[in-house]
């Protein structure tokens, strides 16, 4: 239970302070969370886990100068901080074991008791090979490529669904489900391409996450995914 004061503050039970900073990509001015699929990926696995954690929004476009001195040497997002220790964590590659070793409950798995071929290429490789390809040959090729990974994770979903884990979300669709809404998003808004109608079991996960408390809560607007890729694929193209 959390006691609302008229001043707003809030007096917080001891089993529901807050036991990490996460730092994520978002705006720091307007005090909203970004477009990072790594970051909503670590939050959805403390949300599922009941972790109650801080948020710490950080301009990826403006990254504090001191964050490769807590991240052994990276200067990506996520990272965090362990409140009662004081030790750093980074990668979500790294972070999300290690929560669930330290919270094993409720159980979501480790990364590899997952099947490794399913949804390993979509994103990065795949997507970015796609929304960067040049019209024509390249792009149909790598549209093909896309679709076959898509197809890769519809046919595991329909075997039992909606999630990976069954009933219960499990880690892999902790983790799938961030680069899915991306690849949506992506695909839309830099080609014009929509989920082919018959990956009816990813549309199925997708309306089913949406209704997760833990989506909900670590949402972010699809317009930054849009405005991301805008900029991501200027980049990438202009090198
Ligand atoms: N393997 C890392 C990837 C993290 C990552 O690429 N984060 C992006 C933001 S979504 C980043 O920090 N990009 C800045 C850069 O690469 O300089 C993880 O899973 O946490």
């Amino acid at each position: 239970m959390v006691i609302k004061l008229p001043n707003d503050h809030e007096l917080i039970p001891h089993s529901k302070r807050p036991l990490y900073d996460i730092y994520i990509k978002g705006s720091p001015e307007k005090g909203e969370v970004g477009d990072c699929p790594f970051s909503h990926r670590t939050m959805l696995h403390m949300e599922e886990k009941g972790i109650s954690f801080n948020k710490m929004l950080i301009d990826e476009q403006n990254m504090p100068e001191w964050i490769p001195e807590v991240s052994e040497g990276n200067k990506k997002i996520p990272f965090m901080l362990e409140l009662d220790t004081g030790k750093w964590l980074h990668d979500s590659d790294k972070i999300v074991p290690y929560l669930e070793k330290k919270f094993p409950d409720p159980k979501l798995g480790m990364p590899d008791d997952m099947p490794p071929d399913v949804g390993q290429e979509l994103m990065p490789k795949c997507l970015i090979e796609f929304v960067t390809s040049k019209p024509g040959k390249e792009e149909d090729e790598k549209r093909q490529q896309l679709e076959a990974e898509l197809k890769g994770i519809n046919d595991h979903l329909a075997k039992g669904g909606p999630f990976f884990g069954g009933k219960d979300v499990n880690t892999h669709d902790l983790t799938l489900a961030p680069k899915l809404k991306h690849t949506i998003l992506a695909g839309k808004e830099i080609k014009g391409w929509s989920m082919p109608k018959e990956f009816t079991a990813i549309n199925k996960f997708m309306e089913e996450i949406a209704k997760r408390p833990s989506w909900k809560k670590t949402m972010y607007s699809d317009k930054y995914v849009q405005d991301g890729w805008q900029l991501k694929v200027k980049m990438l193209t202009q090198e």
